[in-house]
């Protein structure tokens, strides 16, 4: 999808998906009613995330809390949600969920629409106890099968290269969405008090070079020799290289996106797939990393170009600036 003016800043979400999608007579409306809905479960879990504090103090005893609401671990809590806000407008064919051993498809009561849904509903898990930043990340396939029929694992396992487009919500300081469907990277900002997304990160590029690398050094023992010698020699190089990571895919990539950066997660000894998914954690991130000038791959080839073959499959992820994602590349693809 391409628009022929640029967006200003503060342009609300609402605003971007109406002119976005109105460039395309052909567009049934579905792909606008989607990303309304995504952003209306992402405004419930930041709103839900702010109050997890209280929340989880009132909950840990089993207690309903003050809404007489039984209290939810956040996780299910957004993995309902995003199910919820996307099941009955007859957008979505199929939902594929970290949290959902299998695929979650609509009820018959409602249309079976044109697009499948891969999430992670709420990325970053081991964050959320200690109130760090943590999100939901999202790709949209369009389904293969004909809409209205009911949809199979054949829509949803699929090449990144199939992926239409791929965003997602981080709860931090701020609550930020970032979304690419074919025009570019864009960042919104929620205003919790309108509640409502504002555009504040027109047109994101990757900054031009990385300083900041970001993996998991307590699990440097079971790296590839290679892999290991390469991050020496970043520190070692007196070029300024700063180590961050935070833990949550979401938000180590976040930063690395705005201000420059490698995120690494290798195969390990005990993993040797590495640890994060495919389908609804490399491959968006992949896509929206690629949107913004940069790359992303296993190791060995560029992450958009697998073909997914189970629901949760994993994959080493190398995903940042070209260059370094390149040189990673280049020295693991030795033999
Ligand atoms: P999750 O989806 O269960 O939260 O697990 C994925 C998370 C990523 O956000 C993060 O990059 C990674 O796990 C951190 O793993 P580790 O603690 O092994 O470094
Ligand atoms: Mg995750």
């Amino acid at each position: 999808m391409t628009f022929d003016h640029p967006f200003e800043e503060g342009t609300t979400l609402d605003r971007f998906i109406f002119e976005t999608t109105q460039a395309h007579p052909e567009a049934t409306g579905q792909f606008a009613t989607l990303l309304q809905q995504v952003s209306l479960a992402a405004r419930m879990v930041s709103s839900r995330v702010n109050r997890a504090g209280l929340a989880g103090m009132l909950g840990a005893t089993g207690e309903v809390n003050v809404q007489g609401e039984f209290v939810q671990k956040l996780d299910e809590y957004a993995n309902n949600t995003f199910k919820k806000a996307l099941e009955h407008p007859g957008v979505v064919a199929a939902i594929a969920s970290e949290e959902d051993e299998r695929p979650f498809y609509p009820p018959d009561r409602f249309r079976s629409g044109r697009y499948v849904f891969c999430m992670d509903p709420l990325d970053g898990s081991s964050n959320i106890d200690v109130n760090a930043t943590i999100g939901t990340i999202f790709a949209i396939f369009r389904r293969r099968s004909p809409e209205g029929t009911r949809a199979g694992m054949d829509d949803i396992l699929r090449s990144g290269r199939d992926i239409v487009a791929a965003g997602y919500v981080i709860y931090g300081s701020g609550t930020v969405l970032v979304i690419a469907a074919g025009s570019g990277v864009h960042g919104f900002t929620l205003d919790p008090n309108v509640g409502e997304f504002f555009l504040s990160h027109p047109d994101i590029r990757l900054a031009p070079s990385a300083r900041t690398y970001s993996i998991n050094e307590g699990y440097a023992a079971s790296w590839d020799p290679r892999l290991r010698q390469w991050i020496e020699g970043l520190k070692s190089s007196g070029d300024g290289w700063k180590a961050r990571y935070i833990g949550s895919l979401v938000a180590d990539f976040h930063r690395n996106l705005l201000k420059g950066g490698i995120f690494l997660y290798p195969a390990t000894r005990s993993s040797p797939q590495g640890k994060l998914r495919l389908l609804y954690e490399a491959m968006p991130l992949a896509f929206i990393a690629e949107a913004a000038g940069g790359a992303a791959t296993d190791g060995h080839r560029p992450i958009l170009d697998l073909e997914a073959t189970a629901l949760h499959q994993r994959a080493p992820l190398f995903i940042g600036n070209r260059e370094e994602v390149a040189a990673v590349t280049e020295l693991l693809s030795q033999p």
